[in-house]
């Protein structure tokens, strides 16, 4: 990757992504210090059915002909189109279409990655193959999500406004992240875009003329693999990039911590967009995701 980055590390930042067996919900609250720092946690999710079950038989059998919506890029970063103020482009296909694209690996000038696809609603198939991980307690978890793509897929530098657990199935992922202190080296959209929690910049291409910051941003860096799941904390930033010819994963995410609101990145919600930040602190105070998730 060809990014100027300076190896030293803020304080309150973490240097590695440590790897922990099983914890137990009161281990993995410290070990993470009450959220706050991403860890990988192995073995937890072994026993899923979806580790025996989910071959491309055997999806192609349970989804079928069901009409999905993918997402479309032409270089596999799929990210904002800012020429076209277009939200990720995507387009319909059926399942059995898509895997059949996914397992002829054609070189394509129109790439696709079924991306933060509702499990509840696109895939209820699929959830008994699933455990909602013992961490989440039931009316905490905001929504879980399937992605199937294929491997040099990117999801490009942003952070989302709730805790999460990236798990792996198939493939592995490679994955940077960025404390919430890096904010102001990374460049977000504007607040009154479609994508204030993306970041402007193409980290394996920085445009430095453009973004002259970006080289005091640190991050610390993992490759999760089948069988992990990551716990990525509330505003860290993460860019991930997909290995492997098929790569499944599923996540979870679940309501931030309230102190969170009020940290950066979500500070400038506060300052900028303050009824957007007021309807976000309803949300994370007072409502119950258990329904309709
Ligand atoms: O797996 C990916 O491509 C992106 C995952 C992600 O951004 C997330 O879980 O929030």
């Amino acid at each position: 990757m060809n990014m100027r980055v300076e190896n030293k590390l803020a304080p309150t930042s973490v240097n590695k992504i440590e790897r922990i067996h099983k914890p137990t919900p009161e281990e993995f609250k410290h070990t993470t210090r009450s959220y706050r720092q991403p860890v990988i946690i192995t073995g937890k999710i072994a026993d899923w059915k979806a580790f025996v079950l989910w071959s491309m038989d055997y999806l192609n059998n349970v989804i079928g002909k069901k009409e999905v919506d993918v997402n479309v890029s032409k270089n596999k970063i799929f990210t904002f189109d800012t020429e076209n103020e277009v939200i990720l482009p995507q387009t319909k296909i059926q399942f059995t279409d898509f895997t059949k694209w996914i397992l002829e690996e054609k070189k394509a000038d129109e790439y696709y990655y079924l991306r933060q696809t509702p499990m509840k609603i696109t895939f209820p198939e699929l959830l008994p193959d699933i455990e909602i991980p013992s961490y989440i307690a039931k009316k905490l978890l905001m929504v879980t999500n399937l992605w199937i793509g294929t491997g040099g897929n990117i999801s490009p530098l942003h952070y989302d406004a709730a805790k999460n657990f990236l798990c792996q199935v198939r493939g592995r992922k490679r994955i940077l992240l960025f404390d919430p202190k890096q904010t102001s080296f990374l460049y977000p959209f504007a607040m009154n875009s479609q994508m204030p929690h993306v970041s402007q910049l193409n980290i394996d291409k920085p445009n430095i003329e453009k973004f002259p910051k970006f080289p005091k941003a640190k991050y610390i860096e993992c490759i999760l693999e089948p069988g992990e799941m990551l716990f990525i904390p509330t505003f860290w930033w993460h860019q991930v990039y997909s290995l492997e010819q098929l790569n499944i994963a599923v996540n979870f995410w679940w309501k931030p911590n309230f102190q969170d609101c009020f940290r950066a990145p979500g500070r400038r919600f506060l300052l900028q967009r303050p009824h957007i930040f007021l309807l976000f602190l309803i949300n994370t105070l007072f409502k119950d995701w258990s329904v309709g998730t």
